[in-house]
């Protein structure tokens, strides 16, 4: 029996066994086997050469636009950079990965126009799971709906979630640290539902024999899966309706309920219209704030402080994170730095390069001759 039936008779099987108490370890044992049966296909199809997609992450941070064929991404892509993606009134106009660059507000944001997802794209039929590998490197989803499809948005979540993205989630709070003997033990700061037993089950499936595993927040089978594997791409999103010059005002409620009954709230989502040009002010303002940049300004010696043109970082970024932007020789030659502002306790403070850098900070390296 191949991979894919194994996969597909577990899948049949966890459906088929109705969830309480007493089947409850059963199904996280399943669940943990089928995470990692999964996992194998992906090496083995990841392991079969160039991908032909593999797309250079250049730019202040890369932006995945996402979405169904003929939505209108190329379009999208087109009118808010500098490139020129093939457009077509039929399906599967784009084949390839086509990369974008938008200047906004100091930032230059890299857009991928990532090729229509297909049906079944995660299992690896066609091209759709290597254009979806794309994705896992973006800082950023941007998911394409058009304005008559809303109901696509279910899919794209789904076909994400089955390439191991989980959008809009943090990390679960779950670690796990091996030991030599003693078994597993379960510590944790949130109350659970699910049995000692179940997460023990779980742990065991995934070669734990002796492990303390930790739990910060209280998880599910799925979540507790998710926290014990390391291949898991955390991503947030958000959603713009394209096509909105083709609807009457009426129908903008009728959409409205489509997005609420998907848990987005129509204020949140942007309508843009990329062949009419509307909305895409709008539309650049709210990539630029789910990006969480941060500007960092440089004192260079005997030049002073360069406010014209910051540092762009994300927010989280530390000292290093700055060098490495910088690239050259500062990182060999790095010996501390100084930091003035918001996370500065005094100005020109001294820190080093793992200090956490915030928003409008001045920073200063000091290096070795
Ligand atoms: N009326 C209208 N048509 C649009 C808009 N945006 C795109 N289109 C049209 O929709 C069709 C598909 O647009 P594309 O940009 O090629 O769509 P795509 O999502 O890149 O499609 P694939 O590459 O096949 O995945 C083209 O005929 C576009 O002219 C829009 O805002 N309004
Ligand atoms: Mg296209």
């Amino acid at each position: 029996m191949g991979l894919e039936e194994e996969i597909e008779e577990i899948e049949t099987e966890i459906e088929d066994t109705p969830y309480n108490k007493s089947t409850e370890s059963h199904i996280g044992r399943l669940k943990a086997k089928l995470a990692e049966k999964k996992e194998k296909l992906e090496n083995q199809s990841s392991a079969g050469g160039g991908t032909g997609y593999s797309v250079e992450k250049t730019g202040d941070a890369t932006v995945a636009l996402v979405g169904f064929p003929s939505v209108g991404k190329s379009s999208l892509l087109n009118s808010l950079t500098n490139a020129e993606s093939e457009t077509g009134d039929y399906e599967f106009t784009t084949l390839d990965v086509n990369p974008g660059m938008l200047a906004h507000r100091g930032a230059n944001i890299q857009l991928l126009d990532v090729p229509g997802l297909i049906q079944g794209a995660a299992t690896g039929k066609g091209d759709g799971k290597q254009v979806l590998a794309v994705v896992r490197n973006a800082d950023l989803v941007l998911f394409v709906l058009s304005v008559f499809e809303i109901e696509q948005y279910d899919r794209l979540q789904e076909e994400l979630y089955n390439i191991n993205i989980r959008v809009d989630r943090d990390p679960p709070r779950v670690t796990a640290r091996r030991k030599h003997k003693d078994g597993i033990r379960v510590t944790s700061s949130a109350d659970q539902d699910l049995d000692e037993t179940t997460i023990k089950e779980v742990a065991r499936e995934y070669g734990y024999v002796n492990a303390d595993l930790n739990l910060g927040e209280k998880v599910d089978i799925d979540r507790l899966v998710d926290g014990l594997m390391e291949n898991r791409e955390y991503i947030p999103s958000i959603t713009c309706v394209n096509k909105v010059d083709l609807i009457d005002p009426d129908y903008k409620e009728t959409v409205d309920d489509q997005l609420r009954e998907r848990g987005l709230d129509p204020e949140a989502v942007t309508f843009i219209s990329a062949e009419a040009e509307r909305g895409l002010d709008t539309l650049k303002d709210r990539i630029w704030e789910h990006l969480e940049f941060i500007r960092v300004y440089m004192d260079k010696p005997g030049r002073g402080i360069d406010r014209e043109e910051p540092l762009m970082l994300r927010e989280g970024a530390t000292v290093e994170d700055a060098i490495d932007k910088l690239g050259g020789e500062f990182e060999e030659r790095f010996r501390f730095a100084r930091v003035s502002g918001p996370s500065a306790t005094h100005d020109e403070q001294q820190v080093g390069d793992q200090h956490v850098l915030q928003d409008e900070d001045v920073l200063k390296l000091i290096l070795r001759r």
